[in-house]
């Protein structure tokens, strides 16, 4: 297991003792979901506040679960003064989440009922990407000054959490050009839409994080350290080729933010047609992952979610478990490492 698998594995036990204390507080409170639902997670507002004091305001949708965020505003109090604690930070959400997670040469977690001496995750930053749970949808709102888009962001070797700077939505590959030949993959998740991932090394049709956008947080793996600086201006064009050839059913499958990917190579040993369904089954008979065919295609990769150790429900795969594929029900024959482990990318070829 990496250390990363291992980090994340600490975490959530941890929030399992928590998460029953938690509940019990964060139920007290009153949230209005219809109208947080009609806010868009991925097209945060940012506006100007006030048209004298250089205030911004940033909303972010967190939908019940782990969200993977992040904030492009320099946080202030009410006098101006900046503001760093996880605890400020976060005031507009008090008592509405469960779980603060980030990750900096090591995983750190602030969970908001311990002391805080507990906790190890002591700040938030604009520069960093965080993983907040929240037990009810809520809506996130960070008061401050705007964050200079292409202001430096060092990155390690192996894996960062990363925040996103620019103030709009701006095509993956070209938000990240600074670093355009240093990266292997970067994802992100939320509960709505589940995992979206970017392979650098892959063919568009495979990569359906087509853009990086204000509000989310990137878990990206680094081939090198190198210093991520984003553009200060892009778009999030709709023409690039993205995969039309087949899509995500993520229908009654629970979408944990534990997930790999599995491409199944058909080499033209079956034929994939319009509405065709292959459907990855983990070893307790749950189906745990989708795709729908949309048009002819050899190759189609599905995301397969994992089993939340924090919930006795079984959600999906647990590290190890063996992962059966079904197309319209019929199980699959096929070659390679079928099994399912967090992050793992496989390539399976029909027999
Ligand atoms: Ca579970
Ligand atoms: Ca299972």
């Amino acid at each position: 297991m990496s250390n990363f698998a291992k980090a994340k594995n600490i975490l959530f036990l941890s929030i399992a003792v928590f998460s029953l204390v938690v509940v019990l507080t964060a139920n007290k409170n009153t949230v209005n979901t219809s109208k947080q639902a009609a806010m868009s997670f991925l097209n945060p507002k940012v506006t100007l506040a006030s048209a004298t004091a250089p205030t911004q305001t940033q909303t972010i949708q967190l939908y019940t679960g782990w969200n993977y965020i992040s904030f492009n505003i320099e946080p202030l109090d009410q006098n101006g003064n900046p503001i760093y604690s996880v605890k400020d930070v976060l005031m507009s959400i008090n008592g509405q989440y469960a779980a603060v997670q980030s990750f900096d040469r090591g995983a750190k977690s602030y969970y908001p009922d311990l002391p805080e001496s507990m906790n190890d995750l002591k700040t938030m930053l604009p520069q960093f990407g965080y993983s907040i749970k929240v037990p009810q949808n809520v809506v996130l709102t960070i008061n401050g000054k705007q964050t200079k888009a292409n202001q430096p962001i060092s990155l390690q070797a192996g894996w960062n959490n990363i925040g996103y700077l620019p103030n709009m939505a701006i095509n993956t590959k070209f938000a990240l050009y600074s670093i355009r030949d240093k990266y292997e993959k970067i994802y992100t998740f939320n509960p709505k839409d589940g995992a979206k991932v970017y392979y650098n090394d892959l063919p568009w049709s495979f990569n359906d994080l087509t853009c990086m956008r204000p509000g989310q947080g990137y878990w990206i793996k680094m081939k090198e350290a190198a210093a991520l600086i984003y553009p200060l201006t892009g778009n999030c064009s709709a023409t690039l080729p993205t995969s039309d050839s087949y899509y995500q059913d993520t229908n009654g499958i629970t979408m944990s933010n534990f997930w790999a990917d599995f491409v199944i190579d058909t080499a033209f040993k079956i034929r994939l047609k319009t509405g065709d369904v292959i459907e990855a089954v983990d070893n307790n008979n749950i189906v745990c992952g989708r795709a729908v065919i949309n048009k002819l295609t050899k190759t189609v990769q599905i995301h397969v979610y994992g089993d939340d150790a924090t919930t006795p429900a079984d959600e999906g795969a647990k590290n190890d478990e063996p992962i059966t594929f079904r197309l319209n029900g019929n199980t699959i024959s096929l070659t390679g490492y079928s099994v399912w482990n967090e992050q793992a990318y496989r390539t399976l070829t029909v027999n």
